[in-house]
């Protein structure tokens, strides 16, 4: 199938003129869209959807908004303007000039780093494929699908690093993107989370909160490569993650509306009433948060690691906002953290401050996920109810790491294994509570209605109403 490059992949790194690399997507496009076709959205393939396209990198191009049906999408490949006479941020090489090209030692480790980056991608939209089914209302069907677009660019701006630098095992990876399958038994997607299913929307809005999140803090660690394409990639990638993360925010913010006013006008926080009144009563929730944030710990890999002591010695993946640490070179340097002793208790230990890099950005990334905790126990609060929805330890439920295989509760606590089982559904989803959340899944396609448990948003897309028909269903 031949291609005009100008028009079907804007892009800004002149593909028009590199026959090579034009050859090689070529051969990867049908694939894609096969993929697309049977693992992206069901449903909706033929309706025109109002979504925002990457067209340039600049103000004016990147957010061009207008109907597209999904399979037509333009799929772009962007990156963020190079900086002139850019230099290594951090490391041993600190202050050097940048790679323009992959050097022969760091090949397989940047190989390694941008398969697992893409393979979060596409796992990402299988995850949420049988959502358009129960969509809560249009806004949220045409966000969703927004979600779904941006994802399968970010895998093609992984696919253009693989296909453009990594000659022939590059064009292999590539092909592996698209085999392995989200929750597959034999060929699963890489990491934990991305196997988790998706299968209603509240699942999709803490997703969208906590694990396009950990998207953030991962780009913007690979931002400060000094693999120059790679950071320029991950930038501009940045730009769209904003508006993941926004639908997750927004969505749980316009959940917990609802159920306050519930509250409010039944003048109850008994789960079992306003279960009844068909909204998401607080302690679920909180479940739900126990769940994807514990999940999402341990995507941030083990709290002492080599392999991020040698990434970041070798400049080849930073910290997220490098330039705001003191020592870019932490050469010698320590620091203290907490760890299991051999006495089944917590001792504070000393590691060297490179080997801690995954804790560093776990750190950090915690830190942002707080800022909606805040906001959302604040509306509690002004609410006049005495609920505080809680983030829960970074020790809590995990598989990676030093507490791995730990049994704790939420706080942290060590617990036994008995004792865990016994308060399971009191720490995280129970079946019952799954089987509830989905019976409420109904969906609701009429401009500007919303589902009887989400509160309306404050306000439409790009300045257009909040009842503007955003996938066309007339
Ligand atoms: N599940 O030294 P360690 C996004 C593996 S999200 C399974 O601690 P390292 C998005 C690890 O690979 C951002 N396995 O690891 C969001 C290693 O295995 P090997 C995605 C895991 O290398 C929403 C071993 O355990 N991007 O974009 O320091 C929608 C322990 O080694 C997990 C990236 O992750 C897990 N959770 O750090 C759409 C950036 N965690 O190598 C998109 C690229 C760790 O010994 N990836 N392991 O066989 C990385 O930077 C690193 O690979 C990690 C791990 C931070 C993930
Ligand atoms: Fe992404
Ligand atoms: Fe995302």
């Amino acid at each position: 199938m031949a291609i005009n490059y100008q028009e079907r992949i804007p892009n800004n790194v002149d593909l028009g003129n590199d026959r090579r690399l034009q050859r090689a997507l070529e051969h990867w496009q049908p694939r894609f869209i096969d993929w697309w076709q049977e693992l992206g959205p069901e449903g909706f393939q033929m309706r025109d959807v109002y979504l925002r396209t990457a067209t340039s990198v600049d103000a004016k191009g990147w957010a061009t908004f207008g109907a597209v049906k999904m399979p037509d999408y333009r799929w772009g490949i962007f990156l963020a303007d190079q900086e002139k006479d850019r230099t290594i941020g951090f490391g041993d090489d600190f202050g050097k000039p940048v790679w323009q090209q992959v050097p022969g030692e760091h090949r397989s480790t940047l190989r390694r780093l941008i398969v697992t980056q893409g393979d979060t991608e596409p796992a990402s939209v299988e995850q949420q494929r049988l959502l358009g089914k129960t969509c809560p209302s249009l806004f949220d069907l045409r966000n969703l699908f927004q979600v779904n677009v941006e994802e399968g660019r970010h895998l093609w701006a992984m696919v253009y690093l693989l296909h453009a630098y990594f000659g022939r095992d590059g064009r292999e990876e590539a092909e592996d993107l698209l085999m392995r399958h989200s929750g597959s038994e034999d060929n699963p997607r890489i990491l934990g989370t991305f196997n988790e299913p998706i299968s209603e929307w509240l699942s999709f809005f803490m997703f969208t909160y906590f694990t396009d999140r950990d998207g953030k803090y991962q780009l913007k660690s690979l931002a400060e490569s000094s693999f120059d394409p790679l950071a320029r990639t991950c930038q501009f990638m940045l730009t769209e993650e904003a508006h993941h993360m926004y639908v997750g925010e927004t969505g749980i913010t316009r959940i917990i509306k609802r159920t306050l006013a519930k509250m409010a006008e039944l003048k109850t926080d008994d789960p079992a009433v306003l279960r009844k009144a068909g909204v998401i009563d607080l302690p679920t929730l909180q479940r739900f948060v126990n769940f994807w944030f514990s999940s999402c710990m341990d995507l941030f890999g083990a709290e002492v690691s080599s392999n991020a002591a040698i990434t970041f010695a070798t400049g080849v993946k930073g910290r997220p906002d490098e330039r705001v640490f003191e020592d870019h070179v932490e050469r010698d340097t320590v620091m203290e953290i907490e760890m299991p002793d051999d006495a089944g208790d917590i001792r504070l230990g000393e590691i060297t401050v490179r080997s801690g890099i995954n804790e560093q950005v776990r750190t950090a990334y915690i830190k942002d996920c707080m800022v909606g905790v805040i906001r959302w126990n604040r509306l509690i609060k002004k609410a006049g109810f005495e609920f505080t929805i809680e983030l829960p330890s970074s020790r809590f439920r995990r598989q990676i790491g030093f507490w791995a295989n730990i049994v704790t509760d939420p706080k942290g606590e060590f617990i036994s294994a008995e004792e865990f089982n016994r308060r399971h559904d009191e720490f995280l989803p129970s079946e019952s509570d799954r089987a509830y959340i989905h019976s409420l899944m109904q969906q609701v396609v009429e401009p500007g209605k919303m589902a009887g448990w989400i509160a309306a948003p404050d306000r439409g897309i790009n300045n257009m109403p909040t009842d503007y028909e955003y996938v066309h269903m007339s």
